[in-house]
């Protein structure tokens, strides 16, 4: 307000304030003024790079007016917000997707090409935004993308690293990590270094008596890092509503302290400092599914959480409201438990410097948070160590044994003839060292906690979290079951299909509401439609089959089967059950008659996905499946019959060539395991089947899609414990197929056997812990059905088609909108009309 231009000045700021383009010829304008003023280039130094430059500027001109307009909008408002708190945003490219969101998809087209260059190739010297491992991190993008579209004012709050997840390279078969510096030019970001945040570590905590005899605590002679704003647009679909998302960048804070050794002569240390603040937001570990505790970690969490919270408290300030009415203001969402440390940080402002008591402190903090959970694995569930979190953050640990304290008092109020049960829903596990169950904490700290699909959310009810239903009852837990953006992974993956269903509907409104997308099932028996439905799919195997001979220099026939596993590499996602299965296939067709053979159905086998860089097994699979390929490929007896890819360094932009070409892809998780899976949503909604487990979102899909058009197989989740005991304890045969395949493997094929051992006695000689060898004949049977399904490609046809119609539960619009309702209790705030008041 204090820097508001007067009143008489104003007519002339209105007259020259920024506007939009809105025909090819002003686009041109402003790419052209972009590229020889801002970039310094000219039309005699103007490449491929320049102008994707050039025109990644001048739609950031455009989202910054509407995006100036929203967040003046919601500030007026004063209404409840969101906060979706997340150490991972995997955003992958941003030009496409502004572009479809503003609908200037077609006039940049235009312009582009009377400037000389192909929208594709523009779009493509785009680096993807990697800010994260995999499906958490995607889901939150795809939740910013619906929260703008659905109008809902709400923020995304991240860190921005200097490094995103790893790129990845395969050399001689085996995974190498390299770093992903990905802000050489990053246009879409805003630095706010006005915007600014002094977070504390280490120090001690004094405790005194003030003058109303009431116990004070100061957390005091702490190390200080700043933490520097980065802001980015997120733009709707087809409304003006723009979002922010805000990455936290670490520097030195420039107190007396650094000056002191600068100015000693101690330049070297000052120097050190400032790169040891620095590593704090360097980068993203690469970590989807197991906990290592690292000290370096613990402080990234709290970097980001007590910035953020500073930064949405001091939001809330400005509105002078009481504190009773943070909750009706604020909400914020935890994704996963990697921002639990917000919790305590809440508490800790409202006690130690606003002067709250206790309880009212308290049950604001429980009112505003809300905590989804993404996983059961118990390597895979945050603990912190109690001596580290006492020396990074003294004061937090005094909160979280004192919200402990209260709550197990709670506890043996309410059941006291069941004692045992404190040491196990106890915040502090009793061990040495003592650890911080930081899911527990989330758990008591919110007023709801959510899973991630239908099955997902029952086990954690039945689970790891049993006790906690008896206590709290069982109206905390809820499920929202994940959903997908289909702007970017139908309308921005699948321009043609999407351009095919809206010539059917009339328009892109089921872009908006999914749901929409049942009308299509009346076209099922047109031939025009399906023909056109089926051409795309071909052409999108085509253009896959391009960029693999390109990029892995494997031909690959585009009327083969293309089946396709792509997700990070896991033991309980079963990437080696499915090469298991390629190598028995493989067996399989060098045993047949040349006659026989001739009536295989032809088929490529795509394998994409990390692998965490300290995960052995994981990595053996990759390397696996690279000499398996290496063998099969090169086999001249196979041919066109089978095929293994193995495509490097999967990511979003990626996906969405990988996504549409699919016929089957493999979602084949051991029943119980992977919380819901998003990645199956993506393939069916672009016409492709699905193998899988009855896991996660898999059964919903079948719900949905209906039986006859999915290929389930594969133990059940309640089954799972029993037959684990059995490899142990039960006299259990290894199937024979199987067997053949490991002998295979042992006898050479596929280079030293020795380094596949591991691999292979995780299943024959310890326990199987995933069930391979319990699923396989299942497995192998289901993709032998497939096989046969294929052949009739008119009745593919109608399982792919049919299936598409009925996906259209799976937006992550629904999502938003039930978190909005059943969680956040916000309302959207629609923009005003353009041109409008
Ligand atoms: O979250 C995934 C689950 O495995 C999927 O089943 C689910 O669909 C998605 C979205 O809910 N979890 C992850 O992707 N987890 C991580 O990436 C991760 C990252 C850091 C630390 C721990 C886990």
């Amino acid at each position: 307000v204090e820097a508001s231009i007067p009143e008489p000045q104003r007519a002339a700021w209105k007259k020259y304030s920024a506007k939009e383009f809105t025909t090819p010829d002003e686009f041109e304008q402003a790419v052209v003024k972009h590229i020889e003023t801002t970039l310094a280039r000219s039309l005699f130094n103007c490449d491929e790079a320049a102008a994707y430059s050039g025109t990644a500027l001048a739609f950031r001109d455009r989202l910054v007016i509407e995006w100036n307009r929203t967040q003046q909008q919601q500030t007026l408002a004063d209404q409840k917000r969101v906060y979706y708190l997340s150490l991972e945003f995997l955003m992958g490219r941003a030009l496409d997707n502004a572009m479809l969101n503003v609908g200037m998809k077609d006039v940049a087209r235009k312009g582009l090409s009377e400037l000389g260059f192909r929208m594709e190739d523009i779009v493509s010297q785009e680096r993807d935004a990697a800010l994260g491992n995999g499906g958490l991190g995607r889901l939150a993008a795809c939740f910013l993308d619906s929260l703008a579209t659905l109008n809902y004012p709400a923020w995304g709050y991240a860190l921005r690293y200097k490094y995103g997840i790893f790129r990845q390279e395969i050399i001689d078969g085996y995974q190498v990590e390299v770093p992903d510096y990905w802000l050489d030019f990053n246009p879409w970001e805003f630095p706010r270094h006005d915007v600014t945040v002094d977070v504390q570590f280490y120090g001690n905590v004094r405790k005194y008596m003030d003058e109303s005899g009431k116990q004070v605590s100061v957390w005091e002679n702490g190390e200080i890092v700043t933490a520097v704003a980065y802001d980015a647009p997120v733009p709707g679909y087809g409304t003006r509503t723009t979002n922010n998302l805000r990455l936290w960048s670490s520097k030195a804070s420039h107190g007396e302290f650094d000056f002191t050794k600068f100015n000693s002569g101690e330049y070297e240390a000052s120097v050190a400092d400032q790169q040891r603040a620095e590593t704090i937001s360097a980068v993203l570990y690469p970590n989807d599914s197991l906990e290592r505790g690292k000290e370096l970690r613990l402080k990234q969490q709290y970097f980001w959480c007590a910035a953020s919270l500073y930064d949405i408290v001091r939001r809330f300030k400005k509105s002078k409201k009481a504190w009773k009415d943070f909750p009706n203001q604020v909400a914020i969402q935890l994704n996963d438990t990697h921002p639990t440390l917000a919790i305590p940080e809440l508490q800790r402002i409202l006690i130690d410097q606003e002067g709250l008591e206790w309880d009212e402190a308290w049950s604001i903090v429980q009112s505003t948070f809300g905590y989804t959970n993404h996983t059961v694995l118990p390597e895979a569930l945050e603990k912190w160590s109690v001596p580290l979190i006492q020396h990074l953050l003294p004061r937090h640990l005094q909160i979280i044994y004192d919200i402990n304290l209260n709550f197990l008092q709670y506890v043996e109020r309410n059941f006291p003839k069941e004692r045992d049960m404190l040491s196990r829903v106890s915040i502090i596990e009793e061990s040495n060292p003592k650890m911080v169950r930081m899911a527990y904490l989330a758990l008591i700290g919110s007023h709801k906690v959510n899973g991630v699909a239908e099955l997902h959310s029952d086990l954690i009810k039945t689970t790891i979290f049993k006790d906690f239903v008896k206590i709290y009852g069982p109206d905390k837990f809820t499920n929202v079951t994940n959903g997908i953006t289909p702007r970017r992974w139908l309308h921005q993956a699948n321009p043609r299909l999407s351009e095919l269903i809206a010539s059917k509907l009339g328009s892109y409104d089921y872009l908006r509401d999914l749901t929409l997308l049942h009308k299509i099932e009346a076209y099922v028996d047109d031939k025009e439609f399906r023909k056109a439905f089926q051409d795309i799919k071909y052409a999108n195997k085509a253009r896959l089959a391009a960029y693999t001979l390109e990029v892995q220099g494997i031909k690959v026939n585009p009327k083969a089967l293309f089946d396709i596993q792509v997700k990070r590499i896991h033991e309980y996602k079963r990437q080696q059950l499915n090469i298991f299965g390629v190598i028995h296939r493989y067996l399989e067709l060098k045993a047949m008659s040349p006659k026989d053979r001739n009536k295989v159905q032809p088929r490529v086998s795509f394998f994409g996905g990390k692998a965490a860089p300290g995960y052995w097994m994981a990595k053996t699979v990759i390397h696996l499946i690279n000499q398996v390929s290496k063998v099969i490929n090169a086999d001249k007896e196979i041919g066109d019959l089978l095929k293994v890819v193995f495509l490097e360094d999967y990511n979003v932009s990626k996906a969405e060539i990988i996504i549409p070409a699919s016929d089957i892809s493999e979602h084949i998780s051991t029943a119980g395991t992977e919380a819901s899976g998003t990645s199956n949503m993506k393939f069916v909604l672009n016409g492709g089947l699905v193998i899988g487990t009855c896991d996660g979102a898999n059964i919903e899909i079948t719900r949905e899609v209906g039986e006859d058009n999915i290929f389930l197989f594969g133990n059940l989740s309640e089954d799972v414990e029993d037959l684990r005991h059995q490899h142990f304890y039960g006299d259990f045969k290894l199937d024979p197929m199987l067997q053949k395949v490991f002998d295979t493997i042992k006898s050479g094929m596929f280079g030293d056997a020795g380094q596949f051992s591991a691999l292979v006695n995780s299943i024959v000689e310890h326990g199987d812990y995933y069930l391979v060898s319990d699923d396989f004949k299942s497995y192998i049977d289901t993709q032998k059905l497939i096989d046969e399904a294929y052949k009739d490609q008119e009745a593919w046809l109608t399982k792919t088609i049919t299936s598409v119609s009925r996906m259209g539960f799976f937006s992550s619009d629904r999502c938003i909108d039930e978190y909005a309702e059943m969680i956040w209790n916000v309302e959207p705030l629609t923009p005003p009309k353009q041109n409008g008041a």
